[in-house]
């Protein structure tokens, strides 16, 4: 089994790449650890920031050995909004204390007949101690709800519809959420390119 570093702070990411990659055994990324720069301007170049980041400093400070790093660069990309908040998604409306509370400015941006179509995209960067990273990533097409509804998952679940749905991801049992996120498409794509590196 591969033994692997979460490079996230996210605890909704965390609750999800324990459903998702169960072949996988992780190590947490340490609440002393300092926080990962993502500066880029595209998911990619954020997910192997995290990833080369975590692990430079692994490398010197970490306490076990592990076989790479993973990291997860991800948001909501709203066409009316020319794909934002996209990589922004963590950092849009830092003034306001909880997602419910951004997912309802984000929804207030929208004039009432905007396209409200959208799309969660999630690109996944794994960085093996030895070696060169490579990513895997995924997308989901959706659109927009025109309320805040249920609170299942995390961040911007309630407000998202994904296409051949009518309730959004926060409204949906999160194994419906499995079958079809960014992430779970995202992490089947990680599991093909680690078995084709480890065959
Ligand atoms: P780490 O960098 O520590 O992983 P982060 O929350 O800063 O955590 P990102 O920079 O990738 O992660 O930001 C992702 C944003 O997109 C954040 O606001 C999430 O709430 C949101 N997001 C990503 N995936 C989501 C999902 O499956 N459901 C709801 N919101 C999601």
């Amino acid at each position: 089994m591969l033994k692997v570093l979460l490079a996230s702070r996210n605890a909704g990411k965390l609750r999800e790449f324990s459903t998702l990659l169960p072949d996988l055994q992780f190590v947490l990324w340490p609440a002393d650890a300092p926080e990962l720069p993502e500066t880029g301007a595209f998911f990619q170049d954020n997910a192997l920031q995290k990833a080369e980041g975590a692990r430079t400093w692994w490398l010197e400070h970490g306490t076990e050995s592990v076989d790479g790093v993973l990291a997860d660069d991800s948001g909501l990309c709203v066409d009316a909004l020319w794909g934002g908040p996209g990589v922004l998604s963590a950092r849009f409306a830092p003034g306001l204390p909880s997602y419910a509370d951004k997912g309802r400015r984000l929804l207030a941006m929208l004039p009432e007949a905007a396209d409200r179509t959208a799309r969660f995209v999630c690109v996944l960067a794994f960085a093996p101690m030895k070696g060169e990273p490579f990513t895997a990533s995924g997308a989901v097409e959706g659109s927009l709800a025109f309320d805040h509804r249920g609170d299942s998952g995390f961040g911007y679940d309630p407000i998202f519809i994904p296409d051949g749905c009518d309730r959004t991801f926060g409204e949906l049992p999160i194994e419906t959420k499995h079958t079809l996120s960014h992430r779970a498409r995202a992490c089947a794509a990680l599991r093909v390119r680690l078995k084709a590196s480890r065959a």
